[in-house]
């Protein structure tokens, strides 16, 4: 029997950023005292000062950003869910150094009229790259507000003459356990790899976006390098990381954590206050960066974006279709 690994609720994790930092902090005062290095599976604030060196993007603003602050570069690459590299918010920013991420291509097929392979260097130049700052909410109920740098999802699948009948767009991450430690963790956390799916209009929404960068720069590893989808109005586990592979089917696709938690995991995943998960609310989220002591935040319907995509679900049960 496969044992699966859920997420935690919101109490549970309140501190673990916290500790995180300080662990890290202590560390390297250790490492400053003894003379020695730090050890080398932990990465340090000169590796994420090394990230701040990565490869700059032009980009252009765009009018979907959302006015409120940013969460620091910090925030963003060290509180991170990736669970190729370990279950732990600290895991990914460690480990995610061991994943090669060139050469890069995504397998675009199924109802296509032109499939192909998209190289992740095409994407990079020959697409507009635009700053997206959008709010990102995950289930566990915690949120932060990332300066992705992406490019329209549409954009992209148009250069591949999508076929009227196709209505969902399956993904599916990378499989390479020899770079992904997870993959061949004896305690199964997922079922590998991990896979996603959008409908149809949700994937040809303006608002979805395959994002390459953040802050301006390249995506560090442990964000979804070097590609990966981003759908601001569900929860984040929707928004999958290092896309190998896009295919047009019409039939609606699996999804790693509704294989995992059918009952938690529907496969729309909208963030909804309205309807809790099982094991804890969804009405509030705590904000990342904000101290212990912030008063909590309530969680908007589409995280936000109701104005912009609440008229794709007109019409269905969102309790039904979670
Ligand atoms: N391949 C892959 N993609 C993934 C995940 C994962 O474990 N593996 N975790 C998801 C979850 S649960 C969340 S909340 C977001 C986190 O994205 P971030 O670390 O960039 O904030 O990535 C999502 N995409
Ligand atoms: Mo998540």
């Amino acid at each position: 029997m496969t044992s699966y690994r859920y997420p935690t609720p919101p109490s549970s994790q309140i501190t673990s950023k916290e500790d995180f930092l300080n662990r890290r902090s202590f560390v390297a005062g250790m490492a400053g005292a003894s003379g020695l290095a730090a050890a080398p599976s932990f990465i340090g604030s000169s590796a994420i000062a090394q990230e701040r060196k990565a490869q700059k993007l032009k980009t252009t603003s765009s009018s979907f950003s959302t006015v409120e602050k940013p969460n620091s570069y910090e925030d963003v690459t060290t509180y991170n869910n990736f669970y190729e590299f370990g279950t732990g918010k600290s895991d990914p920013a460690e480990n995610a150094h061991t994943l090669t991420t060139r050469p890069w291509t995504i397998d675009v097929g199924g109802m296509v009229n032109n499939p192909g392979k998209l190289d992740i260097e095409k994407l990079l130049t020959k697409f507009t790259l635009e700053e997206r700052i959008y709010r990102f909410r995950c289930v566990e109920a915690w949120s932060m507000v990332i300066p992705w740098v992406g490019i329209p999802l549409a954009d992209v699948l148009k250069q591949y003459d999508v076929q009227g009948s196709a209505k969902y767009v399956a993904f599916e991450t990378l499989l390479r356990p020899e770079e992904m430690p997870g993959q061949s963790s004896t305690f199964s956390s997922l079922p590998w790899p991990y896979v996603e799916g959008l409908r149809m209009d949700e994937a040809m929404h303006p608002l979805t976006i395959l994002a390459v960068g953040l802050y301006g720069e390249v995506l560090p590893n442990q964000n979804g390098a070097p590609v990966r989808l981003v759908v601001p109005w569900k929860y984040g586990f929707k928004s999958i990381k290092s896309i190998v592979s896009m295919k047009l089917t019409e039939d609606e696709p699996p999804t790693s954590w509704n294989k995992a938690g059918p009952r938690e995991y529907g496969f729309y995943s909208n963030v909804n206050p309205t309807v809790n998960h099982p094991r804890w609310s969804q009405a509030t989220e705590r904000r990342i960066g904000a101290g212990i002591f912030a008063k909590r935040i309530e969680t908007l319907m589409f995280n936000g974006y109701a104005d912009q995509v609440a008229s794709l679900y007109e019409g269905m049960d969102l309790r039904k279709f979670y």
